[in-house]
């Protein structure tokens, strides 16, 4: 059979991974709130000391070292947008900066694209009990409600902040969960057109419902609400640059706090893929890890080879790195550590940079595929 170019190129693409973005989550800027029965503690917060974003110096290490080009870092809505001014235009100047302090270093300066992620579970103004607590945003019968347009409100500002800044990519919020998947659907698309309205074209990262969990992505969660599979292909992107966000965790549980893994990867993803294959859909698995026993270094290392098998798959980036981790494990289970280089598990141990990392993330980072330039895109 004799083909042409395009075909030839389309068949190459085909064959080699997809994955354009690797890279680690930065999580820090939502920390200090956590405060069961004590709602407001934490805020506004101090910079460095109850919350931080990203240490430049690991960055270094990461872009210059790992060669990743991916960092997800999070902030808090409650901080950016304080309760006082309520959620929508009018940012709290100084969170803002310090944040756009660790994006710029990320993105001007080291040349690696970065996630925005505002990890706030969909709920905004009371992040004491987080993933719990909070009004969920757009939810009519909750008077205390941030609404659905308050939202196209924030995202068309955070957007029109960033709207020069081609290495940025919009992660529109981290995992909702226990609301109706109608509402997650228009909050998505009320962050779309917010985004757009500001004349942002960089790429949009769209979660679903039930934590925005990969393995449930076509059955039901939390108490009855349908499956995101039912509703995110309705999402409109003008430009057509949204992708699927998804996050997936290996233990039993999917949450991210056992160190043992037993839910596989490819198995558990398999429907999401015929879902993003059948409607044309790309995804970033914004999230995932395992802990430091061997183990986890072969699910890890399995779930990555998958995503890289299957072309609907353009990214990931794990949890978690961050300077102020210290020697608590973002994930799995208590001793793993956290991926921050230089730091230790609370056995006084290296932490999961020196383990989980060399065993099972960096064999899979695909260093001459990455993007190095250009607007944030599907690739
Ligand atoms: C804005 O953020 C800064 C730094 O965290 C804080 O000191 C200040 O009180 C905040 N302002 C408001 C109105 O929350
Ligand atoms: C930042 O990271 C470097 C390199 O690991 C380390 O030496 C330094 O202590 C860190 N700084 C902070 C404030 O954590
Ligand atoms: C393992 C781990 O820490 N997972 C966490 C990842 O972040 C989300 C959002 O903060 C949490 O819900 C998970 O528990």
């Amino acid at each position: 059979m004799k083909l042409g170019l395009s075909t030839c190129l389309l068949l190459a693409q085909q064959l080699y991974a997809k994955i354009i973005y690797a890279g680690v989550n930065e999580s820090g800027g939502e920390f200090g709130v956590f405060s069961p029965g004590n709602p407001g503690t934490g805020l506004p917060g101090r910079f460095g000391i109850d919350y931080a974003f990203i240490n430049k110096s690991t960055i270094d290490i990461f872009v210059d070292q790992e060669k990743i080009n991916l960092f997800r870092v999070t902030f808090l809505m409650e901080r950016m947008c304080p309760l006082s001014f309520g959620l929508g235009s009018r940012f709290n100047e100084t969170y803002f900066s310090e944040y756009a302090d660790a994006i710029n270093y990320i993105t001007l300066t080291k040349g690696a694209y970065a996630l925005i992620d505002p990890h706030n579970y969909m709920r905004y103004n009371d992040p004491s009990q987080q993933p719990f607590s909070g009004s969920v945003i757009g939810d009519t019968s909750d008077p205390k409600a941030a609404t659905t347009t308050q939202f196209g409100q924030f995202w068309k500002e955070l957007a029109r902040r960033f709207v020069n800044n081609e290495k940025v990519i919009f992660g529109i919020n981290n995992e909702p969960h226990d609301m109706t998947t109608q509402l997650v659907l228009a909050n998505n698309q009320a962050a779309i057109n917010g985004i757009r309205s500001a004349g942002a074209r960089q790429l949009i990262l769209a979660p679903g419902n039930g934590f925005t969990g990969g393995h449930s992505w076509t059955q039901t969660t939390g108490s009855g609400d349908a499956p995101s599979s039912d509703f995110m292909n309705q999402l409109v992107d003008p430009l057509g640059n949204t992708a699927i966000d998804v996050h997936e965790y290996l233990d039993i549980d999917f949450s991210g706090s056992h160190s043992e893994c037993t839910q596989p990867g490819p198995s558990n993803l398999a429907s999401l893929t015929t879902w993003l294959r059948d409607n044309n859909l790309k995804a970033v698995l914004s999230e995932f890890g395992g802990a430091n026993n061997a183990n986890c270094f072969t699910f890890i290392d399995d779930l990555l080879a998958y995503l890289a098998a299957n072309d609907v798959y353009i990214g990931w980036a794990i949890w978690a790195a961050g300077p102020i981790w210290g020697t608590a494990s973002p994930c799995c289970g208590p001793d793993t550590g956290s991926l921050e280089p230089g730091q230790f598990n609370d056995l006084g141990q290296p932490d999961a940079f020196t383990t989980v990392w060399p065993s099972a993330v960096r064999p899979n980072i695909p260093v001459q595929d990455l993007k190095r330039s250009g607007i944030s895109n599907l690739g």
